[in-house]
């Protein structure tokens, strides 16, 4: 079993660094495409035969230290009755976005050992597979709200941010209530055998630094408490992680996953005790190789000997990225001891 994720998320990896990349299971492998071709993606993400082969593609293929589970963060949703499509080309798109009050109250939550009972199916049959950990997610609430508000992917948050300041008391209500899923999710990911947790609270950047702590850090807090067995480590990642760096430390998650935005080393210097992830920029994958490289290699020795260190991208990898740039990545880092 290969143990370098963990070890580095509990601060004692003596070896190299370990290596993956959100979005690794995606668009930019042609084997990932192919499958794409055969079934619909919420039909990949629904079926656990589907998510087993997709979360090991890139883990068979290339090679990284830690698998992610195949699924979406638009999957807590549907344990409301919100339902996202996924259009070619188009991003999520929800039929029927939150637009009152009366809607934040009338969501009615289904046990997600019911409702997305696919996803612990998925972890248990992978989990005699894998020799690398595996790790749960979740998208976090702020995150999941601004998707049941704007109904799709948005460029400035408005309809999100407008909620939040006209009618604070029901856009806390729907926080509680996707913080209560969100717990309820990854308690039941920790029963099914996820050996690690990531949180996607990716557009959480978009708020000022109070509203930041408001409507992102105390509910990190609410599911950082809500765990059921601390010893599984959380990631926590944001947009603006690496501004909200010290914020974030305070509550406690394992690790944080920091944009590219920030240095390592800077971070490093504030924050001795936590382990980082991160931060190459995913734009990088379409440098000339030298120039790939060189940024690989100063990332790796701005960390050298770091025991808290894991590569990864400052975001997720792009779908058309090129495979050849991953596997240079792979190969630099493996070979970096
Ligand atoms: O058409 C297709 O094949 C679907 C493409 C796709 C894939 C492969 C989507 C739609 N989601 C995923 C997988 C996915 N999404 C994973 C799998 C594990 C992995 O390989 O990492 C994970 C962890 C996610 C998480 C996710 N979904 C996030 C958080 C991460 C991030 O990049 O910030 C977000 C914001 C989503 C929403 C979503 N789902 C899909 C798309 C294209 C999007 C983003 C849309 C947007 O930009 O708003």
């Amino acid at each position: 079993m290969n143990s370098l994720l963990l070890s580095a998320l509990n601060g004692r990896n003596k070896e190299r660094p370990p290596i993956w990349f959100m979005r690794q299971a995606g668009r930019y492998l042609p084997e990932y495409r192919a499958l794409r071709a055969k079934h619909s993606f919420l039909e990949m993400c629904h079926t656990p035969e589907i998510i087993v082969e997709t979360t090991k593609l890139p883990i068979d293929l290339l090679g990284f230290d830690a698998a992610i589970l195949f699924s979406d963060i638009l999957m807590v949703p549907e344990a409301f009755g919100q339902h996202f499509r996924f259009d070619e080309g188009m991003g999520p798109i929800l039929e029927k976005p939150l637009a009152s009050s009366d809607d934040v109250k009338n969501l009615t939550y289904v046990p997600v050992k019911e409702s997305l009972n696919f996803v612990a199916q998925g972890i248990q049959l992978l989990k005699t597979e894998l020799k690398v950990p595996l790790i749960g997610f979740s998208g976090a609430p702020f995150t999941l709200a601004s998707y049941l508000i704007e109904g799709k992917t948005s460029r400035d948050f408005a309809k999100t941010k407008q909620w939040m300041l006209k009618d604070p008391a029901s856009f806390q209500l729907l926080l509680e209530k996707l913080t209560f899923a969100v717990i309820d999710y990854l308690n039941m990911q920790i029963d099914a055998g996820v050996q690690a947790l990531q949180l996607f609270d990716s557009w959480a950047g978009i708020l000022s630094e109070r509203h930041f702590h408001a409507h992102s850090m105390t509910y990190l807090q609410k599911i950082v408490q809500g765990l059921k067995d601390p010893a599984i480590p959380l990631i926590y990642f944001c947009r603006g992680s690496s501004l909200f760096a010290t914020q974030i430390a305070k509550m406690k998650p394992h690790a944080i996953s920091l944009d590219w935005n920030g240095s390592l080393k800077s971070t490093r210097q504030k924050l001795p005790n936590i382990a980082l992830q991160g931060n190459l920029d995913p734009d990088f994958l379409y440098a000339p190789k030298e120039t790939l490289k060189q940024e690989v290699l100063c990332l790796l020795e701005n960390m050298r000997e770091d025991q808290g260190y894991i590569f990864n991208l400052g975001h997720g990898i792009k779908p058309d990225a090129p495979v050849d740039s991953v596997k240079q990545v792979i190969e630099l880092v493996k070979n970096s001891n």
